[in-house]
């Protein structure tokens, strides 16, 4: 099976195991185009053609596997080609097909993850991965509305634990709630992506994720939600955590060559 498919199987598997993935929740979508051969790619197509609801120009000859619609993380963890499907994009960049490996119809999520992926490749960005899911105490979060301003949580986060700015160093972008599904939260998901952050908040929903391949997007969330465990247990613990120093996070952007 291709290694990145594969790999969308082990994350699926990961995030049925910290709660974070409930019946159908979430979606993973990976541009997979470089790692198909020829033969592969010029299969006919076992349906469609379906329209995205979108041009999106820079997908033209791209390929995708995108989870099923309707289908459990927990079950793609065990059967990755049963549970989601191989896209071709049509030449007219409106509408995909199904190649392999069976009639799974993609996430209904389809048109806003395959908007990020155009605009990625516009940016000529080396990210191939989309992921969204319902990381619990980052959820949490959100159910405040202090939370939602902008690098409030991220400023926050970082200064858990060092890790946190090391391996998300671009934060936590914030997203106010809106319809899931909708073409709102997909453009204003590009905007805070473009704005450059990696990882971008759903009020009261979840995040969207970003990065060169699946694993990589799933540890930028994992890392963040690690920091919100910390800060909620330092509460619990009856104490508002002091949070390393803004000299200490200096100290580690310089030790680790991050930005801001
Ligand atoms: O696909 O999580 O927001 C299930 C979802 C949609
Ligand atoms: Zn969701």
């Amino acid at each position: 099976m291709i290694k990145q498919i594969q790999q969308v199987a082990e994350v699926a598997g990961y995030l049925w195991q910290k709660g974070w993935a409930e019946r159908n929740g979430g979606n993973i979508t990976v541009n997979i185009t470089d790692e198909l051969d020829a033969d592969m790619k010029s299969r006919p197509a076992i349906a469609g053609p379906f329209a995205i609801g979108l041009t999106l120009p820079y997908l033209k000859g791209c390929f995708f596997y995108a989870k099923g619609t309707g289908r459990r993380m927990r079950d793609l963890a065990r059967e990755p080609m049963q549970n989601g499907a191989i896209i071709r994009i049509c030449d007219d960049c409106a509408h995909y097909e199904i190649i392999a490996d069976e009639v799974v119809m993609p996430t209904s999520e389809l048109p806003s993850h395959l908007s990020v992926h155009n605009y990625l490749i516009a940016k000529g960005s080396p990210y191939k991965a989309s992921l969204h899911t319902h990381p619990i105490e980052l959820v949490a979060l959100t159910h405040s509305q202090k939370w939602m301003e902008k690098d409030v949580a991220t400023k926050v986060l970082w200064s858990m634990i060092p890790e946190t700015k090391a391996f998300c160093p671009r934060g936590l972008g914030m997203v106010p709630y809106m319809l899931p599904g909708s073409v709102e939260l997909a453009d204003a998901t590009i905007k805070t992506i473009d704005d450059n952050y990696d990882v971008v908040m759903w009020e009261k929903h979840g995040v969207f994720a970003v990065d060169v391949d699946i694993m990589s997007a799933f540890d930028q969330v994992d890392v963040l939600n690690k920091a919100a465990l910390i800060y909620i247990a330092s509460r619990a613990l009856g104490h508002e955590p002091e949070g390393m120093s803004d000299e200490q996070l200096a100290e580690m952007s310089k030790a680790f060559n991050l930005p801001k």
